[in-house]
């Protein structure tokens, strides 16, 4: 067992004991040793060999002989004999988002609930809101919580998907009896979450079989949900699951259109062709019998007399119309990003030192990096004073000169408090390149007060982003409330940028709401939140969101050359 998998028992350990209501240092002393173990630089089994598991932080005798059981048999029977004393539902009530622990204890105990459906009844009946330790209020909030529960069920994060999904398409292509293969569906527009993956190949018909078959080896299936000739659909590990579908290759461009969708896209765009004398399917576009002929998906939309459309802007809100009169936005590429203004170090929460995340910066190919630490206020994230800040303007001058290929700049990531101010004063703000505020607490604020929050923030004069403005977390947290088009208005005419955080977890300001900020005014930075080396390039997924917000090069201020970014930053 590695430590991310000890931390990992020793995590759901901690849960168990709290649902089954034991003291809470206990509780706690099982959570901050798998936190303290996660982080170890050396491996727990060879400490366990050394007889040095005491010298960990947190490790006292009753964990340390925990722990060595659990090195040395892979298993831990006292986490075994916790599962078994807890009622399934407990834990079920466990993925309602907000729901913790001793609450989840509280409503099975005091409402005999042991099933999220049990759970959703007593909210409509009112239970809830009259039972000790609730009210109305949390009432709602798990109800919220449940009815969101339910909306992300069977939808995952695009990373996860498309991650998974290159591997599966390299493989195909490097197969000799594959001619043409490609992502479709939901990944291939950039969707930020989906429900499966999509895979389209060309193979001759008597190759079906074995392309199927290689398929089947590459994935690992947990479970093979269909095998048929012309779609194959499995079930991944962890549950994802895969379309693979077989065409022969004078449809492969037809097919690729259809199978990419939207679904509304596809339909609007039959609707054009049927108003030309056309008939568009999956097999083909056809004037009565005869095919015409269409070697990629471009030859689709030039035959309709329209602008190829990229895939990200295929959801039908107005980008058919915008290809038939030369409407469509010249939309931003990846390689059209200089710098990157939001990285953490372990200065705050980061994983990786300030020099490694610049050397990987500059791996990227960007002209300049800022690092924005946290600021003092998210001790949760052991935020920066304005010492120690300035300890870290010196190691950035160290590794500048060290590291000669890139521009490091500074600049931090400032919580915006709940009354809107910043958390750092005007002259230590004054000291930054720039400055990237966020929401990180108090995001239950009701819709006015947040919105007073985020017009004061953006009026401070030294503020050049607002960091993931919705706080959102894909799947886990709903975006707080507040009343856009003041905010977009007011960052327009403050000039300040709106992050597109390309966190995978994130993707904030979501995509549908990117056109009307832009229209309001408003600037873009594309950045990757980094808390690790490998998370810089997660610049492709905002890059993916911008471009399905139809956000174009020039509405995004860290494509500027240095120069002509820090002037901006300075205003
Ligand atoms: P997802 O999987 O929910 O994240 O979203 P999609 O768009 O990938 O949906 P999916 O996987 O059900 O289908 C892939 C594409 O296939 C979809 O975008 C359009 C096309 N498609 C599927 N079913 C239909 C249909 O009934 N009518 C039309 N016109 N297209 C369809
Ligand atoms: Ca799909
Ligand atoms: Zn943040």
């Amino acid at each position: 067992m590695n430590n991310k998998e000890i931390a990992k028992v020793l995590e759901e350990t901690s849960i168990l004991l709290e649902l089954r209501g034991e003291n809470r240092f206990k509780s706690n002393a099982y959570r901050n040793a798998g936190r303290v173990i996660e982080g170890l630089e050396e491996d727990l089994g060879s400490l366990v060999e050394q007889g040095k598991l005491r010298e960990i932080r947190g490790v006292g005798e009753a964990l340390a002989e925990q722990l060595t059981t659990l090195v040395q048999t892979g298993a831990l029977p006292y986490l075994e004999e916790l599962r078994a004393s807890i009622p399934d539902g407990l834990l079920e009530f466990l993925r309602i988002p907000g729901l913790g622990p001793r609450k989840a204890k509280a409503l099975h105990e005091g409402l005999g609930v042991s099933s999220i459906a049990e759970l959703e009844y007593a909210c409509h009946e009112d239970r809830v809101a009259s039972l000790k330790g609730f009210g109305p209020r949390s009432q709602e909030k798990i109800l919220t919580g449940i009815g969101n529960l339910k909306r992300y069920a069977g939808r995952h994060l695009l990373s996860e998907a498309l991650h998974v999904a290159d591997e599966l398409l390299k493989g195909l292509l490097s197969h000799p009896k594959v001619a043409r293969a490609s992502i479709a569906g939901s990944i291939r527009r950039s969707r930020e979450t989906v429900k499966d993956i999509d895979i389209l190949v060309s193979v001759a018909r008597q190759d079906r079989d074995e392309v199927i078959d290689a398929f089947l080896a590459l994935a690992q299936p947990e479970e093979i949900v269909a095998r048929g000739e012309t779609k194959t659909s499995v079930r991944l590990e962890r549950g994802l699951p895969t379309d693979l579908r077989l065409v022969e290759d004078v449809e492969f461009a037809s097919a690729l259109a259809y199978f990419t969708g939207s679904k509304e896209h596809n339909t609007a765009l039959r609707g054009i062709a049927r108003k030309k004398g056309l008939l568009l399917n999956e097999y083909g576009l056809f004037r009565g019998d005869d095919a015409i002929p269409i070697q990629g998906e471009d030859d689709i939309y030039r035959a309709l007399d329209l602008l190829p459309i990229p895939p990200e802007l295929r959801e039908d809100s107005g980008e058919i119309e915008a290809a038939g009169n030369g409407g469509l936005p010249d939309l931003i590429e990846r390689d059209d990003l200089r710098g990157v203004l939001h990285v953490h170090t372990t200065w705050s929460d980061g994983r990786a030192t300030l020099e490694e995340m610049v050397r990987e910066a500059e791996k990227a190919g960007f002209e300049y990096v800022g690092i924005s630490d946290h600021s003092q206020a998210a001790f949760y994230a052991r935020g920066l004073d304005p010492e120690r800040l300035r300890q870290q303007k010196e190691e950035i001058d160290e590794i500048a000169t060290k590291v000669p290929g890139i521009t490091i700049l500074q600049g931090s990531e400032v919580d915006i408090l709940p009354d809107g101010r910043l958390d750092f004063p005007d002259e230590v703000l004054a000291t930054l390149d720039y400055v990237v505020a966020s929401i990180h607490s108090s995001l239950d604020m009701p819709e006015d007060q947040m919105t007073e929050r985020v017009l004061r923030a953006l009026q401070n004069p030294h503020l050049t982003v607002l960091g993931h403005p919705s706080a959102r977390l894909l799947l886990a947290r709903e975006p707080i409330r507040m009343v856009l088009p003041r905010v977009f208005r007011e960052a327009a005419e403050r000039g300040v940028a709106i992050e597109i955080n390309a966190n995978p977890r994130r993707l904030d300001l979501d995509w549908r709401l990117l056109r009307a900020a832009r229209k309001a005014g408003a600037r873009f930075s594309i950045n990757p939140d980094a808390h690790s080396t490998e998370a810089i390039g997660d610049v492709r997924y905002g890059v993916g969101i911008a471009r399905k917000g139809w956000i174009a090069k020039e509405d995004v201020i860290n494509t500027k050359p240095l120069k002509e970014f820090l002037a901006l930053a300075k205003r």
